[in-house]
């Protein structure tokens, strides 16, 4: 079966897109109306790279959405339900998006670059027509754009090495989300410490998406000393480490506390934002299902297509609804139940691609960060999982 998707000018490429090509990319998703690159047809190495040595991989599509003008700040704390108490320029923030309704509805970073000159970096929704549509009707004094930003992301254990390496010794001193403006030969970026692993890590935001090609190869060439190879967001690594995946880890009506982002809603806050009212009132009924951490046994399994429906005792409770193998940890997931079955040590079953499995609920993290790869469970269990993943390599059209 071959099946391809259309690469058209009508989903937009990153500036990187030409040297992800060129570094042979084997998989796209679509996010935000972008193609996003997500495996090179290794998906062991890849994991062993981000967790031992340096990956670097486009993250364009993280859109940015910017906010201008005397009431910039009075926007974006009325955004989101986190107090962002005092807001310092060169500080980004992880701050929950939801609707009136208290759905979550994005996770974006905010990145402060003037005290009325803001940027989301949002995940895959499309956060600019709500921006813009929440301004309007507030009567808020601001421009809401999309400026010209591609990040590009350098993770794992050597990345503040590559990048002390291009920009000097002072990126080791950023704190996590922050960052810095500056250039590198000529190209003005934004260098943020963060990323999606747990891995350790930088950002580095291309400000003209003219000099994508230069930047990268800029990267390369200091990362060439440490190794570095491309890669993807990673699938495996980030359920490991918990991180959240809006879009493939809730429902279009999960709120944050469903999701583990209860602590960054603030509904003591004196001032109004978007959703409180309904925050309030969900946050007293005590959330409905929770997000947790599944390990379950069996040959190790591919990623899934659709979400894998869980049962206890013939009870339809959820969904798990991310799975993969970890070398790590054997096959892991995320589920999504009712809340009375999702304490730690609760056992379900779940079906998937055909298969009947039986998971038991435990903490989140699935893999604490740090943990190493052992070399020898690394020769033990790479071989299966790599054979299992490179199975899907070759079905992976119907992925996307
Ligand atoms: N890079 C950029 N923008 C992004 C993402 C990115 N925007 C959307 C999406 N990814 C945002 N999602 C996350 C989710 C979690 C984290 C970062 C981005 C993260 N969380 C830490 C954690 O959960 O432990 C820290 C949270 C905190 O300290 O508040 O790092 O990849 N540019």
């Amino acid at each position: 079966m071959s099946i391809e998707i259309t690469f058209g000018p009508r989903v937009r490429k990153s500036p990187f897109f030409d040297r992800t090509i060129a570094a042979g990319v084997s998989q796209f998703t679509i996010y935000n109306h972008m193609y996003l690159p997500t495996g090179f047809g290794d998906p062991a190495a890849e994991y062993q790279r981000l967790l031992q040595g340096v990956a670097m991989w486009d993250v364009a599509a993280e859109r940015q959405v910017e906010i201008c003008g005397p009431d910039a700040e009075r926007l974006v704390r009325y955004l989101t339900p986190r107090d962002l108490g005092q807001i310092s320029v060169g500080k980004g923030r992880y701050v929950p998006l939801c609707d009136h309704q208290g759905n979550i509805i994005n996770d974006p970073v905010l990145l402060p670059l003037a005290s009325d000159h803001f940027w989301l970096s949002i995940a895959d929704s499309d956060v600019l027509l709500w921006v813009r549509a929440i301004a309007a009707e507030r009567g808020y004094d601001v421009r809401v754009c999309e400026p010209d930003v591609s990040p590009l992301a350098i993770q794992g254990p050597r990345a503040e090495d590559v990048v002390a390496d291009l920009f000097g010794a002072w990126v080791r001193d950023l704190k996590y989300f922050w960052f810095e403006q500056t250039e590198l030969e000529g190209i003005p970026v934004v260098v943020a410490r963060s990323g999606w692993s747990k891995q350790g890590g930088f950002e580095i935001y291309l400000r003209d998406g003219s000099h994508g090609d230069a930047l990268w190869d800029l990267v390369v060439a200091a990362g060439e000393a440490y190794d570095i190879g491309v890669g993807a967001p990673n699938f495996i690594e980030r359920i490991e480490s918990g991180l959240l995946s809006l879009g493939s880890d809730n429902l279009p009506d999960s709120d944050p506390f469903e999701v583990g982002l209860g602590k960054l809603v603030s509904l003591d806050r004196e001032d109004d934002f978007v959703g409180k009212a309904a925050l309030i009132r969900r946050a007293a009924d005590g959330p409905q299902r929770q997000l947790v951490g599944v390990v379950f046994d069996g040959p190790p399994v591919k990623p899934n297509q659709h979400p894998w429906p869980a049962w206890v005792k013939g009870q339809m409770v959820g969904a798990v609804r991310v799975v993969c193998h970890s070398p790590r940890r054997g096959n892991i997931g995320l589920a999504l139940l009712a809340t009375g079955h999702a304490s730690i040590g609760s056992v379900i079953d779940f079906e998937g691609e055909g298969q009947i499995f039986k998971g038991e609920i435990v903490e989140m993290p699935l893999v604490r960060p740090g943990t190493p790869l052992g070399q020898d469970a690394g020769q033990r269990v790479m071989a299966p999982f790599m054979a299992a993943e490179m199975e899907i390599a070759e079905s992976l059209p119907t992925l996307l």
